[in-house]
C-alpha cells in the first residue's frame, strides 16, 4: 500500500514538473465568488494573484459550473461589456487583481445556486515561460452582492453586474450553457 502511494506521488511529480515541488508559485488571496439569485446562470469569482516567477492564468475550472472562463471587463460608451481571453499574464512580482469590473473567472452553466457562505472550489490552471503546466486549488467563500463596482450599468449583462449572462427565463441551471453571445466555446 505504501509503495503504491508512494508510486502515485512520484507520477504526479513527474506529470506537473518542478513547480508543484517548491512553494506555491501563485499565491492566492481573498478569493470570493459573488452570490447567485433564483435562476442566475453564471456569476464571477475575484481573487487577488501575485506570482513568483512570470506564470499565465490558462484555465480554470469549478465543480459548481458547466463552463469557466477567464473574462475582462471593459466599460465601452457607458456599457460593461465582457469577453473571454486566452489568458491573463501574471508578472513575476507584480499583484494582479480580479474585481468587479475587471478580469474575473466565469463560472457559467451554474449547477445550483450559490449562496452567500457556501464555500466554491476552484481550480485555477497556470502555464509558466517554458509552457508548462500547474495547477492551484482554491476555497473561494460566496459573498452577497453589495453595491459597489458593479452597479450602474445596463447592456448585456443586466441589473445583476455580472452575473446575468443567461436570460431569465432559463433552464434550472442546467441543459444548454445559456452562454450566447459570449464568443466562448461550446462545449463538444
Ligand atoms: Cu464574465
Amino acid at each position: 500500500m505504501r509503495a503504491f502511494i508512494f508510486s502515485l506521488a512520484l507520477v504526479c511529480c513527474s506529470l506537473v514538473g518542478t513547480a508543484a515541488a517548491q512553494s506555491p508559485v501563485v499565491t492566492v488571496s481573498e478569493p470570493w465568488v459573488r452570490a447567485t439569485v433564483a435562476q442566475q446562470g453564471a456569476t464571477g469569482a475575484f481573487m487577488r494573484l501575485s506570482a513568483a516567477q512570470d506564470v499565465r492564468l490558462v484555465e480554470a475550472s469549478s465543480p459548481v459550473a458547466g463552463i469557466t472562463e477567464i473574462h475582462e471587463m471593459t466599460v465601452v460608451n457607458d456599457v460593461m461589456r465582457m469577453r473571454a481571453v486566452a489568458g491573463l499574464d501574471l508578472p513575476a512580482g507584480r499583484t494582479v487583481e480580479l474585481r468587479p469590473g475587471g478580469y474575473h473567472v466565469m463560472l457559467m452553466d451554474l449547477r445550483q445556486p450559490l449562496n452567500a457562505g457556501e464555500r466554491v472550489a476552484i481550480t485555477l490552471v497556470f502555464e509558466d515561460r517554458a509552457q508548462r503546466r500547474f495547477t492551484q486549488q482554491v476555497e473561494a467563500p460566496v459573498r452577497a452582492l453589495g453595491m459597489g463596482a458593479g452597479h450602474g450599468h445596463g447592456g448585456p449583462h443586466g441589473a445583476g453586474g455580472m452575473g446575468a449572462h443567461t436570460p431569465p427565463a432559463g433552464h434550472g441551471g442546467h441543459g444548454m450553457p445559456g452562454a450566447g453571445g459570449h464568443g466562448g466555446p461550446q462545449r463538444p
